[in-house]
């Protein structure tokens, strides 16, 4: 009997275990799993993952079964997707030092070294101090400084100039505005510029797509290492590509180390290399506040290439979204060249312009907003357990946060998907505003991103100039340019070909010719 009776009691403590144990995970106050899409052992979720949509817009259709924050196993590998602005600020903001990791995936361990540069490597002394030294030579180059203003500007220019010479021909615009921005980012970051057709060139272009195409998309190799053992066209593409990337980023090193000079400094390669000598002269290492860290020929170059790679592709996708926004509304093209032409008449544009160009800045706005240049960012990664809102979230699990979410939310944005510059405008047209906190275009926190000031000044800067000279449109008889980007690391617009019309007051000479 006793027997029995202590049966039954082990059975009702078990039972109550479970029932409590069940209560904790579905009570409306202490943390508890977030909805999970259905997965399966080795593939993880891989099956409920396969549509014909790109993922961003694949994980904002899941919000309406799973809701705004849910998770999903890529692999073996627990991702969370967060949908909704104030989880978003929480992992980026609150909890920022948390969620500052970053995963290591094949395809961006070939691309920097095994994350050895700012954007993907994961959280360390050595990162952190590597950040603050790209910052400071940003800054010192950036902002505030008169030698960034002129040199966007000598290349606004220079690619008028190249518009004025096509004039009313049909025109791929990318490979103009490629070079002139590459030749922005190459003066601030090796004093150089390229000329038209130079080969160096001509083999940026072709790796810089080649890299784009094939990194950080989570393609099935990056969910599954062990695919690197069998023959894998993207990743021997990707190889090849970061190769002639590394050859051209060694050659300046080289070039900079043979002409370097203590007292001057020349450009961000010179301050990274000044850096590194004052760390050996002081000692064998750099401290960061938090330890010793490296300061390799490895983190210098992955660190170059990231500003250049960053600065090229990202500021290139959204100038290019912009003229395919201003063809499809040429009411909108049509009042940022009379807001240009009544507070500017001939003179070109400079920065100082900013503050009274409000119609051109909100474009800018929500060009940014309707098009992000990265829908999910670079994908963060929780270093100790923690919690996102009621949810709990165990170390090393992987944090999307989807932008393009955020940026088309029905609840944040009235009618999101229509292209309306107005919302950035106050009642009377004269100011700017941001409707939503639901607004994130380069990330926000510790990983927010580095250039954004001196990516606002040139897309401010390339697009006066181009508008105040040129109305664009689609060249007769092709059909306007298409709104769905390619997903990849940035979200890319189609191939498409433009006609820049110049303008009355610049075709007749009114305005001295650019
Ligand atoms: C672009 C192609 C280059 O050849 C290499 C490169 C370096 C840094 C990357 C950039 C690419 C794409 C945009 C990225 C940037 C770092 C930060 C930026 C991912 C791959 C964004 C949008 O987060």
């Amino acid at each position: 009997m006793d027997w029995v009776l202590c049966a039954c009691v082990c059975f009702a403590l078990v039972l109550f275990l479970v029932a409590f144990k069940l209560k904790c995970r579905t009570s409306p106050h202490g943390p508890r799993e977030p909805p999970h899409l259905p997965s399966l052992p080795f593939i993880g979720s891989l099956l409920s993952l396969r549509s014909a949509h790109p993922p961003h817009v694949l994980f904002q259709k899941l919000q309406e079964k799973y809701g705004q924050t849910y998770s999903l196993m890529m692999g073996s590998h627990r991702v969370i997707i967060v949908n909704q602005h104030c989880h978003a600020k929480e992992v980026l903001l609150k909890k920022g030092r948390l969620f500052a990791g970053r995963p290591r995936t094949v395809t961006t361990d070939i691309l920097t070294r095994d994350g050895k540069d700012i954007a993907f490597g994961d959280y360390s002394a050595t990162w952190k101090f590597h950040r603050k030294l790209a910052h400071g030579a940003l800054c010192m180059f950036g902002e505030g400084s008169a030698s960034i203003e002129h040199i966007i500007c000598t290349q606004a220019q220079s690619l008028c100039s190249i518009l004025v010479d096509k004039a009313e021909a049909s025109l791929d615009f990318s490979p103009e505005l490629t070079r002139a921005v590459t030749n922005v980012v190459c003066s601030l970051c090796f004093n150089a510029t390229y000329c038209r057709g130079d080969p160096d060139f001509e083999a940026m272009l072709l790796y810089s797509q080649g890299i784009v195409d094939t990194v950080a998309k989570d393609s099935l190799v990056d969910i599954f290492p062990w695919l690197q053992i069998f023959p894998n066209y993207d990743l021997r593409l990707l190889k090849q590509c970061v190769s002639i990337r590394d050859q051209l980023l060694h050659k300046k090193y080289e070039e900079h180390k043979a002409t370097y000079s203590d007292h001057l400094q020349r450009d961000l390669m010179d301050a990274l290399l000044r850096a590194k000598r004052s760390a050996e002269n002081n000692n064998t290492t750099e401290m960061s506040g938090e330890g010793s860290v490296d300061l390799s020929d490895d983190h210098i170059l992955m660190t170059v290439g990231d500003i250049f790679g960053a600065g090229v592709e990202t500021t290139v996708t959204v100038l290019r979204w912009a003229i395919i926004y201003l063809i499809h509304h040429p009411e909108v093209q049509k009042r940022i060249q009379e807001e240009l032409d009544s507070k500017l008449g001939c003179q070109s544009p400079r920065l100082s312009d900013r503050g009274s160009l409000p119609h051109l800045e909100a474009t800018i706005k929500e060009v940014l907003r309707i098009r992000p240049v990265a829908p999910l960012l670079i994908p963060h990664v929780a270093l100790c357990d923690t919690s996102l809102g009621n949810f709990k979230v165990q170390k090393g699990t992987r944090v999307i946060i989807n932008l393009w979410s955020l940026h088309h939310d029905q609840k944040e944005w009235k009618h999101p998907e229509r292209f309306d510059p107005a919302r950035f405008l106050n009642s009377d047209g004269t100011g700017l505003v941001i409707p939503s906190p639901s607004y994130l275009p380069f990330g926000a926190g510790i990983r927010v991103c580095l250039g954004e000031s001196l990516a606002k000044m040139e897309l401010f800067l390339f697009l006066a100039w181009i508008l105040q000279r040129f109305t664009l449109s689609t060249p007769p008889g092709q059909p306007p340019p298409l709104l769905e980007g390619k997903f990849g690391v940035v979200l890319q617009p189609a191939k498409h070909k433009v006609t820049a019309i110049p303008r009355p007051s610049w075709k007749t000479n009114t305005c001295e010719a650019c």
